[in-house]
């Protein structure tokens, strides 16, 4: 299933940069957007993840986020997380760059991990972008709110510090990912559906820029026409595989 010459070409890269989505929490039973039974199956993005959506119904979108904290609060991360984290460890440079905002990458030892669409830990003023941080028996109590946070600076609403549809990505986040994704050797883009811009961008630069370009996921998407591999499977087994043998390699050579 997975080719030596991924391996070689890892084995042999100064720079690896991976870009992760949605399904590489999957396994940890964390759900992703856009499969069948994804989150944008059952739920609106533009009354969810837009600042439309926040500003027309606060109420509605907290219990959403406080619906989706419960969840990653109750979850671990699972071997595709922690084989990155090990793989971290091997390459001479690695850049690990997630969509996703479930933390699960930092539980499992991955460190510097470049969060494109913010977290679902922090909170903000959504009009002075003032830091908001909840009381320890507010987040003991499970996060619940009985009326809508305000913010003590200026009044302001507070909301979770994910990026929303029509928002910026933050700036120095997107341009330590461009920098990486244009500079690196190999490239791996796992478990996204490469749909969402400007992360979507990534593996694509670093294609044009000569990186060999890998993707690890059990469907095809439309960035698989245009990468050098597709390693199609799940991402536990499939990054365990690749680390496995790349240590492997690493240990014969020696
Ligand atoms: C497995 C697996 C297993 C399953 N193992 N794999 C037209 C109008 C307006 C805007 C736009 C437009 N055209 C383009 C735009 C820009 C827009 C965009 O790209 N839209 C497209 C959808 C069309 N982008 C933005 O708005 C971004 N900002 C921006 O561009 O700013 C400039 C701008 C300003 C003003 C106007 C226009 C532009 C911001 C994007 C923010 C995305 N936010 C979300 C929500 C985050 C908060 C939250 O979680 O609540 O981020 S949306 C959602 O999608 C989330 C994800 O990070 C993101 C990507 O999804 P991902 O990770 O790829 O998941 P899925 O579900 O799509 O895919 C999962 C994959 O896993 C599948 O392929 C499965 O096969 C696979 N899989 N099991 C491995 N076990
Ligand atoms: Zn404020």
């Amino acid at each position: 299933m997975i080719p030596p010459l991924l391996i070689s070409k890892v084995n042999s890269a100064k720079s690896v940069a991976v870009l992760t989505g949605a399904g590489i929490s999957a396994e940890s039973g964390v759900a992703t957007f856009r499969d069948p039974d994804g989150l944008w199956s059952r739920f609106s993005p533009l009354e969810l993840a837009s600042m439309d959506g926040f500003l027309a119904n606060p109420d509605r979108v907290w219990e959403w986020y406080e619906y989706r904290r419960a969840i990653i609060n109750s979850v671990q991360p699972n071997d595709g997380h922690f084989a990155l984290a090990e793989l971290s460890r091997v390459v001479p440079q690695f850049t690990l760059i997630t969509q996703n905002v479930d933390r699960l990458h930092q539980a499992a030892g991955s460190r510097d991990v470049i969060e494109l669409h913010g977290n679902l830990i922090d909170n903000h003023c959504q009009r002075c972008h003032a830091p908001h941080v909840f009381p320890d028996q507010d987040i003991l109590n499970g996060f619940t709110q009985k009326k809508l946070p305000r913010c003590s600076f200026c009044g302001g609403l507070v909301r979770p510090s994910v990026v929303w549809f029509g928002e910026n990505l933050p700036t120095d986040a997107l341009s330590s990912a461009e920098q990486a994704a244009l500079t690196c050797d190999v490239f791996f883009s796992i478990g996204t559906s490469a749909e969402v811009y400007p992360a979507a961008q990534l593996p694509y630069s670093a294609k044009s820029a000569g990186a060999f370009v890998c993707e690890v996921n059990p469907n095809e998407t439309i960035l698989t026409p245009f990468v050098d591999f597709h390693v199609r499977g799940q991402s536990a087994q499939a990054l365990r595989e690749i680390v496995t043998a790349v240590k492997a390699e690493r240990e014969f050579q020696k």
